[in-house]
């Protein structure tokens, strides 16, 4: 098939190379030049596991490549930030795309979109636009299910679902999808399709508002949360998730407010995503009383880790960015460090002089670089607040208090 990618970002580019890598012909169109030229060198703009490697392939035998405009294909895929907007999906830029497709749509072409668009986007908001184009277009909605850091074994490995607007366009688009998709590929309408993407991420995020809302509470009963988790989950039908700093990505903290814009009935999903939300904050007050309990006058904060989660460079939604604020609210002086991270709203420093310049670490993202950090060797450091439970069993010299854990005595 000729397929046409729009958006080559976290989920454009890699869908594009696969397919390019399956042996369909893909041409890549994104607005952001830089990135085009960038992918036209071979270059991937973000990292992502294996994902050089296969550009460089599908580059070499000729099977993709990248336009500064759309070019008419079969199918055209859409892979373009639904950003939220007063809590609900912004189809900006998938309606850029979609009057960019308009125009050289033939009649049978397969439209695809992948982007998360709110349960019934399809059918109240970009069927009525697509049926001004007067031809006979087939329309699937295809979500993402790729988990950031592995990507591409998932893209290929995950199960997928295949929401048509008709079952001939659901069958046509699962094809295309079974030709690199190695697991099961499903096939339903367009809006079960739609709300199945935005309550698997809506499962994860009121686990996780679980989660802490339980290690908030072990606070009040003196004990440790990682520990009763762990006994917990010895139950065959119990899996607490993990406590942390609060939830960031494009994803958990944003399409939970998808159910809460379309539906009065979500209000657990409203909770969660507000307890969630507020874990920076609580984050910020434990270190305030730290501080006080262990007599530090002047917080200077060495934050460890920026990024929404381990191990990645993506720090879009993160939880780092409200517990800056947090501190900054509070006059407290900051210093950043993360291994992986290069462009941040806030100066990043080496990890030596963000160790070497604070009296208070706090550890907000669990990248394996902060397992061996050298901690004892700063007699600065008085006090470490780690939000992951990463460093348990280590021993610095400075007090380590995990967040959750009310066993210490501080
Ligand atoms: N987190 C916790 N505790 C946990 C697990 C995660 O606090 O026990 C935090 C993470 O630190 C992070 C946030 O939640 O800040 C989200 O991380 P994640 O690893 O749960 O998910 P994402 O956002 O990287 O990817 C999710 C995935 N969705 C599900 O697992 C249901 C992925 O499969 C989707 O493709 C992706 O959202 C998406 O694009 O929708």
């Amino acid at each position: 098939m000729k397929i046409s990618i729009i958006g080559l970002g976290y989920i454009g580019l890699p869908t594009a190379c696969l397919l390019a890598d399956a042996g369909h012909k893909v041409s890549g169109f994104d607005v952001d030049q830089k990135k085009l030229d960038l992918i036209a060198e071979g270059k991937t703009p973000f990292d992502e596991n294996g994902l050089q490697t296969l550009l460089t392939r599908v580059l070499r035998n000729g099977k993709f490549s990248v336009s500064q405009a759309l070019n008419p294909g079969d199918a055209y895929l859409i892979a373009v930030p639904t950003p939220d907007v007063n809590h609900r999906a912004d189809l900006k830029f998938v309606f850029q795309a979609l009057t960019a497709v308009s125009k050289v749509l033939k009649d049978g072409d397969l439209i695809i979109i992948e982007s998360t668009i709110a349960p019934r986007a399809s059918e109240d908001e970009i069927v009525p636009f697509l049926n001004k184009t007067k031809k006979k277009y087939l329309l699937a909605h295809c979500p993402e299910r790729a988990i950031p850091g592995d990507t591409l074994r998932e893209m290929v490995e995950n199960p997928r679902i295949v929401g048509g607007l008709t079952p001939q366009a659901a069958k046509v688009a699962a094809k295309l999808y079974r030709s690199f998709v190695k697991a099961e590929v499903f096939t339903t309408d367009i809006t079960t399709a739609e709300s199945c993407k935005v309550m698997e991420n809506t499962f994860r995020d009121v686990n996780i508002a679980l989660a802490n809302e339980f290690s908030k509470i072990s606070a009040d009963l003196g004990i440790d949360v990682w520990e009763a988790i762990s006994l917990a989950n010895k139950h065959p039908r119990v899996n607490i998730l993990n406590p942390g700093p609060g939830v960031g990505g494009h994803c958990i903290p944003v399409d939970p407010w998808f159910f809460v814009g379309v539906s009065k009935q979500a209000k657990l999903i409203k909770t969660a995503r507000d307890v969630n939300d507020k874990m920076p904050e609580f984050v910020v007050e434990e270190v305030v009383r730290l501080a006080r309990l262990k007599k530090i006058k002047k917080p200077i904060v060495g934050i460890l880790g920026v990024s929404y989660k381990k191990n990645v460079d993506d720090a879009r939604e993160t939880p780092a960015t409200q517990i800056l604020k947090e501190l900054f609210k509070r006059k407290i002086s900051v210093q950043v460090h993360d291994p992986h991270v290069t462009r941040f709203l806030y100066p990043l420093s080496s990890l030596d002089e963000v160790l070497r310049s604070s009296n208070i670490v706090l550890l907000v993202t669990d990248h394996d670089e902060y397992k061996t950090s050298k901690f004892n060797s700063y007699k600065n450091i008085k006090l470490i607040l780690d939000t992951r439970n990463q460093l348990r069993g280590r021993k610095p010299v400075a007090d380590l208090h995990i967040l959750g854990n009310y066993k210490q005595n501080l």
